[in-house]
Parts: C-alpha cells; sequence; structure tokens
C-alpha cells in the first residue's frame, strides 16, 4: 500500500489581494494530486489547515472540487483531520464538511479521535489514527487501546510539537512546557505507531522518535517571509512524503514540489547594488517569477530609494518578479513595508495604522483621535504625559521622514 502525506495547503489563502497569489495555492494543490496519480497511491493522508480559513470565497470550493475529483475518478481515498484554520465555528460549518458530504474526502478527525482500519495487499490491518488541533492532546495524554501489537498503524495529527522546535531553535524541554507545546516522545502512544504524518509547521522536518518515524512535509508555499528561508537565507523547498507500507517495514522519501513559487532574498552593499542584482533576475530561469525580500546594509536618501522602487516596479510588470514583499535597512529592526502597488485587500484603518506606526499603541492613540473619541487637546497631552508615546513617535518621523 502506497501513501501520500501532505500538509498546510492552505487553499484560499490570498496574499496582497492578488489573484495569481491565491491561484498559486491552488496549482500546488492540483501538482500534489497529480503526484498522487503519477505514484499510484492508494491514500492520501492530508494532516490538516487544508484550508485557510473556514469560511473561503467560492472559487476555492470550485478550485476544491475540480482538484480532489481528480483523485476520486482513480479511486484514491482522501483522509483528512481538522486544522487551526478549519475548526468549525458554532453557527459556521467547516469548509472539511462540505467536501465530505459530497463525497471528496473523509474527515477522519473534527471533535473526536479518529480510527480507520483498511486491508493491505497481504490482507493486513492498517489502522489510522486521526487527530484534530482541537483534540490533539489526546495523543499525548490518552494510551490507544492495543490488541495486538504487530498491526501497522499511522497517525494523522495537526499539532505543533516541541522536537522540531528544539532541533532548528534549539528550544529546551522547559521552553516548550512554558509554550505548552507537547512532546512526542513522551506520548504514551509513540511506540505503537510506524509513522506519525504530522501538519502545522510549516517547515519540513522529519526524525526517528523511540522507534517511529515523526514526519512534518511542511506548507505546500511559504506563506510568509519567516518560513520561506532557511539559516543561509536559501529558500526552503516545499515537499509531500510518499509512504510505502511494505511486507515487514514502511519506507518514506520526500518528493519536492516543483510548482511552489519561489523567494528570493536579496542583501545589497546599497540601492545600486540592490538594483544590479534585482536586474540581474532577469537572466535566471524560475518556475514562476519570484516574490523578493531586499536587506539594503547603507540607509541613503529617498532619491536613492525612489529609482530603486521605479526599478522594482518596472521588473514586476515585466514580469520578472511578482512581488516585493518588503525592504529593510540594517540599521533599521522593523522591515519598512512596501505598499506601492498593493491592492485594497483587507483595507481597513487599523491595518494600516499599525502598518504605518509600526506600533499598535500608538495605531490606536491615532485611530481615537481620528474616530473623534479623543481631541486633539486629549490626545496631545497623552502623548505629554507618556515619555514611552512620545520616543516612539519621535522615532517613526525619524525612520519615516514623515
Ligand atoms: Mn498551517
Amino acid at each position: 500500500m502506497r501513501i501520500l502525506h501532505v500538509a498546510d495547503t492552505h487553499l484560499g489563502h490570498r496574499r496582497w489581494n492578488l489573484p495569481e497569489r491565491e491561484k498559486d495555492l491552488y496549482d500546488v494543490f492540483d501538482e500534489v494530486a497529480d503526484i498522487a496519480i503519477e505514484e499510484k497511491v492508494d491514500l492520501v493522508l492530508h494532516a490538516g489547515d487544508m484550508f485557510d480559513k473556514s469560511d473561503p470565497p467560492p472559487q476555492t470550493y470550485i478550485r476544491t472540487y475540480e482538484i480532489l475529483k481528480k483523485l476520486r475518478d482513480k479511486n484514491i481515498g482522501f483522509y483528512v483531520v481538522a486544522g487551526n484554520h478549519e475548526v468549525p465555528g458554532t453557527i459556521k460549518d467547516s469548509p472539511l464538511s462540505f467536501f465530505e458530504k459530497i463525497g471528496l474526502l473523509k474527515i477522519l478527525s473534527l471533535r473526536d479521535v479518529g480510527r480507520e482500519v483498511l486491508k493491505d495487499e497481504y490482507g493486513r490491518d492498517l489502522e489510522i489514527y486521526g487527530y484534530s488541533k482541537k483534540i490533539s492532546r489526546k495523543f499525548f495524554e490518552e494510551k490507544i487501546p492495543v490488541k495486538d501489537r504487530e498491526t501497522i498503524r499511522i497517525a494523522l495529527i495537526h499539532e505543533l510539537v516541541c522536537e522540531p522546535m528544539r532541533d532548528y531553535l534549539g528550544w529546551t524541554e522547559n521552553m516548550c512546557r512554558e509554550r505548552e507545546l507537547p512532546m512526542l516522545s513522551s506520548s504514551p502512544n509513540i511506540e505503537y505507531f510506524s509513522y506519525i504524518a504530522l501538519g502545522d509547521l510549516h517547515i519540513r522536518w522529519e526524525n526517528k522518535i523511540r522507534g517511529s518515524i515523526a514526519v512534518y512535509p511542511g506548507s505546500t508555499e511559504a506563506l510568509n517571509k519567516g518560513e520561506a528561508f532557511d539559516e543561509n537565507y536559501n529558500f526552503i523547498d516545499r515537499y509531500v512524503y510518499i509512504i510505502d507500507v511494505l511486507d515487514k517495514e514502511i519506507r518514506y522519501r520526500p518528493r519536492r514540489l516543483t510548482k511552489t513559487r519561489p523567494w528570493i532574498y536579496i542583501e545589497a552593499k546599497d540601492h545600486r547594488d540592490a538594483i544590479m542584482k534585482i536586474q540581474s533576475l532577469s537572466n535566471k530561469k524560475f518556475v514562476k517569477p519570484p516574490i523578493l525580500v531586499i536587506h539594503i546594509l547603507r540607509r541613503e536618501g529617498s532619491l536613492e530609494r525612489e529609482r530603486l522602487i521605479k526599478e522594482l516596479n518596472d521588473l514586476v510588470d515585466k514580469n520578472v518578479i511578482f512581488k516585493i514583499d518588503s525592504i529593510s535597512y540594517a540599521e533599521e529592526e522593523r522591515p519598512v513595508s512596501y505598499s506601492i502597488k498593493e491592492g485594497a485587500e483587507g483595507f481597513s484603518l487599523d491595518k494600516v495604522l499599525t502598518e504605518v506606526f509600526g506600533d499598535r499603541e500608538i495605531a490606536e492613540l491615532i485611530r481615537d483621535f481620528i474616530d473623534e473619541k479623543i481631541d486633539e487637546k486629549t490626545l496631545m497631552n497623552r502623548l505629554r504625559e507618556d515619555k514611552d508615546f512620545l520616543d516612539k513617535l519621535h522615532k517613526i518621523i525619524r525612520e519615516t521622514r514623515l
């Protein structure tokens, strides 16, 4: 029996209000389905956050329907556990329930632990346990009833566990405990499972823990710059895992996704150097025009910055680059967000104010002033009373040259 393990497809995610960005996520999910068909898998296991939110727009339903139908036409099963992004509210239903109702997938776990027994080609039982984000604690706290220790078991879990944080960020067990991250190695169930198919962490991670294989395939797209780059600022490739349940063992391998949109990190001495480095991208071949994160070591005048912005806009128009995520300068901790050519997505005054001022408290104060909840005198008094406010405001004015 062959299984494909995928997670965090975040269908419906739409950054910068760009329809192409929304399409990116469907494209790569479509590639996942094509891989499942090409690899002749029997089953797809989705470890959660299939959808970006619990109320996706109509086009998300349409594209998802088309892709899941390709799998059903090939008799490939599709099991999913609900992630934090698709847990239904009290009134709202989960989009997962719609696809289950029309028979295109099976929700293995929403509010309860799920268990499904399949027969493999040797006539043996293969047990699949599901733990949605809502009840994932049970994997770490409640022992499952086990009659036959030989049965091959796979767990599908949406939860962030401690081990990758220890490996990637050097967290100690105590730090995990403070943040309430469970440890796989202390689960009473780990030894009953051959493969733990995880979702939630957007960066690929795999390890062997007390004899079981634990894998996060990672998200199928980098949703923000924090999950786009490794410690050397190289783009982190995205993967699904192919699992073979053989006679006596489980074999697994990552398979790289080729349709993911790349992110490129550009570090430049100054604006001129940045323009040169970015122009040279037009000679490179990318699957799709990349998203850029730019870091400039020396801050110069606004004229140089304008030249850079003009050059960037030209390259966006020529489709050499897709989007500038951000431009930051070495002497600043806070990246200056790139707002030119920004669509009107989720235009909310609060969001804009927080972006511009880079500080929630100040943004709220200004908001109150705009809404006429406080008058000019009160605003000035608040600023005068609070030295922190005043310092922050000074810093903002210096940085943005308002
Ligand atoms: Mn996620």
